[in-house]
């Protein structure tokens, strides 16, 4: 029995109930196809740092100076975490407090901007964050969002491409305070230094999130922010498979005394002690020599899987993918185009039901609402983890192909195929177990 189903058996004995519903959940993870880009499976150890004693204390404050008595080993695990994070970006402050990305980027706003500044960040629906000038979101709502697109000419060799141009004329027109980098649904290799030579040249300083690519940093398949970068806000717990949470990063000793006074006492509270402690045991993951394969195996599976949908006739934005994602734009399997029934939202719930998970998204220049869209993102972060290979995605990309051709020939060729694909899929997850399993 895995360490898991023990931990379900105790949790079940005091509370059957909540039991029931985790091991369900467990049951979904171990028997889909987990292709959402944002999402990965942590190690048994990573996991389990998180059900520990530490969720006991509360630490206010930081490493040696904190507003409660009792927290020698929490310093200690705080520290270790800190150390492994400068460690594997090679940069020189570390704040593992967050508990979440876009409370790390809130932190970095609150502690570089006045309220009402501008900052640059990509269109959002090419590719941006909510929390990069979302209206509705702290970004938006108390900073000032000017964006730069993405390339729009298709006979442009870097169509769907960041626009490193209008960037700087974006820069140079409104002068921000910051100019923001990163993306959620980018698939291609960001030029830190290109981005770092506008931000000089308006004055601004340039903050990159790499919540998407920061495993591929770490292990060499993505070029690293620094030195470019006066600030890095990572989360934890995708492509660099710890548990779920945030971080920042910065070599620069002023601008890390600011950001950890934002965080706490500005934004947060409590550090969550337990996640920290995860956090370290992931960033001590992350930091062996094994980590850098499952990286670049990570990039050799995205290129194998979005090789494999345009062989079954699916357009991939951009052409392709240098990263762990790729985004479907599935108008170009729809012999209606955009008038047709192939959305993003219906192929997520078609895909869904066959046991491959993944989100609708939209594509650049995309004309339907966000909550239909016209492409999928894939990722494979976690397919990755779970042992897959070029010729597992390769077999995966027939699986989406099999179930969308089905899904645009009716209900009951999908419901015939769908019901196929499912134990296909069952079939070769039963191959390939979960971390600890
Ligand atoms: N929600 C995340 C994603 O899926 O990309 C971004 O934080």
């Amino acid at each position: 029995m895995s360490i898991h189903d023990q931990i379900v058996g105790l949790i079940r004995q005091q509370d059957p109930e909540a039991a029931s519903i985790i091991q369900a959940e467990a049951d979904r993870q171990a028997s889909t196809i987990e292709l959402i880009a944002s999402e990965n499976h942590a190690s048994t150890a990573v996991m389990h740092a998180m059900g520990t004693c530490l969720t006991n204390k509360y630490a206010e404050g930081y490493p040696g100076r904190r507003y409660y008595g009792g927290c020698e080993h929490h310093d200690a695990i705080e520290r270790l975490a800190q150390d492994r994070a400068k460690q594997m970006f090679g940069c020189a402050y570390a704040n593992v407090q967050p508990h979440s990305g876009a409370q790390a980027n809130a932190a970095v706003f609150m502690a570089l901007m006045e309220p009402g500044a501008t900052f640059a960040s990509l269109v959002l629906a090419d590719g941006g964050h909510l929390s990069h000038g979302l209206p509705i979101n702290f970004s938006g709502h108390y900073y000032k969002p000017v964006h730069y697109p993405l390339v729009r000419d298709e006979k442009n060799a870097d169509f769907e491409r960041i626009d490193y141009d209008a960037v700087r004329a974006v820069c140079l027109e409104h002068k921000p305070a910051m100019l923001l980098c990163g993306y959620s649904a980018y698939p291609r290799t960001i030029d830190f230094a290109r981005f770092r030579a506008i931000a000089d040249e308006v004055g601004a300083l340039l903050m990159a999130d790499v919540a998407h690519i920061s495993g591929l940093i770490v292990g060499g398949q993505h070029p690293s922010p620094f030195p470019h970068a006066h600030v890095v806000t990572t989360t934890t717990h995708k492509s660099l498979r710890g548990p779920r949470g945030g971080l920042i990063l910065t070599n620069d000793e002023e601008i890390s005394k600011k950001v950890d006074r934002a965080l706490f006492p500005g934004m947060q509270g409590g550090p969550l002690m337990h996640v920290i402690a995860s956090k370290a045991v992931a960033f001590g993951e992350a930091l062996k020599p094994e980590y850098k394969s499952y990286q670049t195996q990570i990039v050799a599976n995205a290129k194998a899987l979005a090789g494999a949908l345009v062989e079954h006739g699916y357009r991939i934005t951009s052409g392709g993918t240098d990263n762990h994602l790729m985004l479907v734009d599935l108008t170009s399997k729809d012999p209606q185009g955009a008038d047709g029934t192939l959305t993003g939202k219906a192929a997520e719930k078609w895909l869904e039901n066959a046991g491959l998970i993944c989100n609708k998204n939209g594509i650049p220049g995309d004309q339907r609402k966000p909550m239909v869209t016209s492409g999928i993102r894939l990722g494979t972060p976690a397919t990755t983890t779970r042992g897959f290979k070029e010729a597992e995605m390769k077999v995966v990309a027939s699986f989406i192909d099999r179930v969308l051709s089905a899904g645009l020939a009716g209900e009951d060729e999908l419901s015939r195929v769908t019901e196929q694909v499912r134990g296909e899929v069952r079939d070769l997850c039963a191959k390939f177990p979960m971390p600890g399993h």
